[in-house]
């Protein structure tokens, strides 16, 4: 595990008692873009199609049913796709098919969240239990360290998901309220004392659902439909929760089960409740491109709060995590924005550039596969730094999962194969 900065995943028990009772060494976020964002160098290079396209191959040849990437640039669109949306039809996988995006759903909700405070109806520092009596066992932890995963507040996931289609299996039909999930969140010691670590939990971003109930006195569908999908006309960006099916077009999901050799499982169909607002919007590339690119030309939220969204955790090297929002660092000095999902069967990756002009959105229809998720990790490279990049992120593509020369991977691995950062 590469932790952001204080160690999170230490032995907990007595170590955690003495944590929870000192008072907490805060980790503070940065300033917007700063230190280790890359400024605002323009995207110079064009896309690099062919490198892209390597790459998806790759993913492809490490068990991906199928894999594609649509690049919004500047009002060209390139788009690649390789491989299938359904195995049993044979249909080829299409940028035009919807997804289940996982925890692209964060940014989301932090948008809800960040528009809450421009309406005065909410503050980033202040505690959650303020709003949500007795919710939490703490009283320091704050909107604003659940919305940087630095309160502390274990990972259900991390024991629902240790067996991984056996997990998969017993909650795929099920429907669990935000409070069944915090509940089974706080049965575990949290991580970390509050704003003293990063540790990513998606119990932060199932809090984050009950504020915007709680605030708007509305569901998180109605309010991601309200504030994000219609003004921004996200014609194929569904919130369905409990329904399981994905309506119309759409890429199957495939999961990969823990033995190897085994045969994929198809789990399209989920209730994806585990997730909620942390994890169940179903959308497009070109949908998720045009939504990072408003959010990051400040169409989304006040300045003031955009900049609250780019306040960073390192979290490691190449990575920092502002508000429901990755910054990722890239080899040719720019850096992007956006946030990967990993749900059973799709991981993504959607990106934007500062000034939102280029947006990448990457999905490889399979997961629990470290492998294509690796691979997948490295689409931004020839998305935004183009042809010199691309090479070595296509080489090291080849590489992934190798023995000796496989790069240092830059993720997080918390619980048994989720791979997360
Ligand atoms: S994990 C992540 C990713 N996030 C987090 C969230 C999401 N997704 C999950 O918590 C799913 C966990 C189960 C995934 C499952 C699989 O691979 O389909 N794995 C297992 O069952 C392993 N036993 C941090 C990677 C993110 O990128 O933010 O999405």
């Amino acid at each position: 595990m590469v932790s952001g900065t204080v160690g999170t995943g230490t032995a907990l028990g007595a170590v955690l008692v003495s944590l929870l009772a000192a008072p907490a060494q805060a980790v503070t976020p940065a300033d917007t873009d700063g230190p280790g964002a890359r400024p605002a160098a323009a995207v110079a290079a064009a896309p690099d199609d062919a490198g892209l396209r390597a790459i998806l191959r790759t993913a492809r040849t490490q068990g991906a049913p199928g894999a594609m990437a649509r690049i919004d640039d500047n009002g060209t669109v390139h788009r690649l796709v390789e491989g299938l949306a359904d195995r049993a039809t044979r249909r080829t996988i299409s940028t035009n098919d919807r997804f289940r995006v996982g925890s692209i759903t964060k940014t989301f909700s932090a948008v809800v969240l960040l528009q809450l405070v421009d309406e005065g109806k909410l503050k980033l520092d202040t505690s959650v239990n303020s709003y949500l009596p007795g919710l939490l066992p703490d009283n320091r932890i704050t909107v604003r360290h659940i919305l940087s995963h630095r309160s502390g507040l274990y990972d259900y996931t991390n024991d629902l998901f240790a067996r991984t289609v056996p997990g998969f299996e017993a909650v795929r039909t099920k429907v669990f309220s935000y409070r069944d999930l915090v509940k089974l969140s706080l049965r575990k010691a949290r991580t970390n004392a509050p704003g003293a670590a990063y540790s990513y939990s998606n119990t932060n971003f199932v809090v984050a659902g009950l504020l915007i109930e709680k605030l708007t006195g509305h569901g998180v569908a109605a309010e991601y439909k309200k504030r994000i999908f219609t003004p921004l006309s996200l014609a194929d960006t569904v919130y369905v929760h409990p329904d399981a099916t994905i309506p119309g077009r759409h890429a199957n999901g495939y999961l990969t089960p823990d033995a190897a050799g085994a045969a994929l499982v198809d789990s399209t169909r989920q209730t994806a409740s585990w997730a909620q607002s942390a994890g169940a919007i179903i959308s497009t590339p070109h949908d998720l491109d045009v939504f990072l690119s408003a959010l990051a030309r400040g169409k989304l939220m006040s300045a003031a709060q955009l900049t609250q969204m780019k306040k960073w955790t390192q979290v490691n090297s190449n990575t920092a995590y502002g508000l429901g929002l990755r910054r990722r660092d890239l080899s040719c000095g720019i850096s992007v924005y956006g946030h990967t999902g990993t749900v059973q069967g799709y991981y993504s990756y959607a990106f934007t550039t500062k000034d939102g002009k280029r947006s990448l959105t990457a999905l490889a229809n399979t997961s629990n596969n470290t492998k294509v998720l690796n691979t997948m990790y490295r689409t931004l490279e020839p998305a935004f730094c183009g042809k010199s990049a691309a090479a070595s992120a296509v080489r090291g593509a080849t590489r992934s999962g190798g023995p000796a020369t496989a790069p240092p991977e830059r993720h997080e691995d918390i619980a048994p194969g989720i791979t997360r950062d």
